[in-house]
């Protein structure tokens, strides 16, 4: 029988959440015995510094969704936060978006190199998949467990993420269509933020109408959440971001606010947050820590 090992509702205390992945992002961190202290260093500052924790959160939420023992969504949080983190590392690097900022402080690469941020990249992600493989809570549930890895591997490959990185890089310098730009966001930012919501459903026995409801809720979300990104890279200052405001401009990135305007955009990204929470309804009571962290997408300032 599956049970709740958490004293608190998500959206009673988030932060609850927030230090739970990391005190096992940290675990994860001190569990590479044989690796050269060159790349934990680097790793425990791009994996460990103050990001938003957003993608954990919403595993957490899902998690409670299906009433699943968190045990089972701590590595997942984990997972998704490592393969976050390494996509940071590499989308600033001077063949990326060169930026100097991250979460308030330097890039990995202006503070360690840019060969050592590569790397540092390169092994969170390794990391990430071998907390899924070797989990024992996960493990005992073969099937399920390779259901997940499955998934993640295709939103963070060339499908997913890294295609989207590509496309995104493509279409530099020039203006592209908004159905363009809603299928760069969805694969490099969306699918991710789909899978840390979809993950969790893989282990749980849920009806063909509430995977439907969850799926739609999650492709919403996960493009409000880039769209929010490029409104808030538009409108906010570089401190309250931590990143480097206007980044997108200095690349001649499309964004939405620069195919449809501010006000537009901010529309568009209302929408489909309305139309996620239509998906949310038919889920019920269970489904409002997913509530919670769908308004703090919208609503937040950095
Ligand atoms: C293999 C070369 C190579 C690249 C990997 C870099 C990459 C593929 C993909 C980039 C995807 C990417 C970084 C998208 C941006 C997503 C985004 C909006 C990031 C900011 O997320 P927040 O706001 O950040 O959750 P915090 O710092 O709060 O965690």
């Amino acid at each position: 029988m599956i049970t709740r090992s958490q004293p608190y509702s998500l959206q009673e205390n988030f932060e609850f959440y927030i230090q739970r992945v990391n005190t096992y992002l940290k675990k994860i961190m001190g569990d590479n015995p044989d690796a050269p202290y060159g790349l934990i260093e680097p790793m425990r500052y791009a994996v460990l510094g103050p990001g938003k924790r957003v993608r954990p959160l919403l595993t957490y939420a899902s998690a409670e969704l299906f009433q699943l023992d968190m045990k089972l969504a701590d590595p997942i949080a984990t997972a998704v936060e490592l393969v976050h983190a390494y996509s940071l590392i590499h989308d600033d690097l001077p063949a990326m978006d060169d930026d100097d900022l991250r979460r308030g402080r330097a890039t990995t690469h202006k503070k360690f190199g840019e060969a050592v941020a590569i790397l540092t990249g390169d092994a969170l992600q390794a990391v990430a998949f071998k907390v899924l493989c070797t989990d024992p809570f996960l493990s005992k549930n073969p099937i399920t467990q390779i259901q997940v890895i499955s998934l993640l591997a295709r939103v963070a490959g060339p499908s997913g993420m890294v295609g989207g990185q590509l496309l995104d890089l493509e279409a530099e310098g020039h203006m592209i269509d908004e159905s363009s730009l809603e299928n760069i966001h969805q694969r490099k930012t969306g699918q991710l933020i789909k899978a840390a919501i979809m993950m969790p459903s893989k282990l749980a026995n849920s009806s063909e109408n509430t995977m439907e409801n969850l799926d739609k809720f999650a492709s919403n979300i996960g493009l409000v959440f880039q769209i929010m990104d490029d409104l808030l890279e538009a409108e906010q200052n570089t401190t309250t971001l931590g990143k480097n405001a206007q980044s997108d401009i200095r690349k001649e990135k499309s964004t939405y606010p620069s195919l449809l305007g501010i006000s537009e955009t901010r529309n568009r990204a209302d929408e489909l947050y309305e139309d996620a929470m239509d998906y949310l309804e038919s889920l019920g009571e269970n489904a409002a820590g997913l509530r919670w962290v769908a308004n703090y997408i919208i609503e937040r300032d950095r």
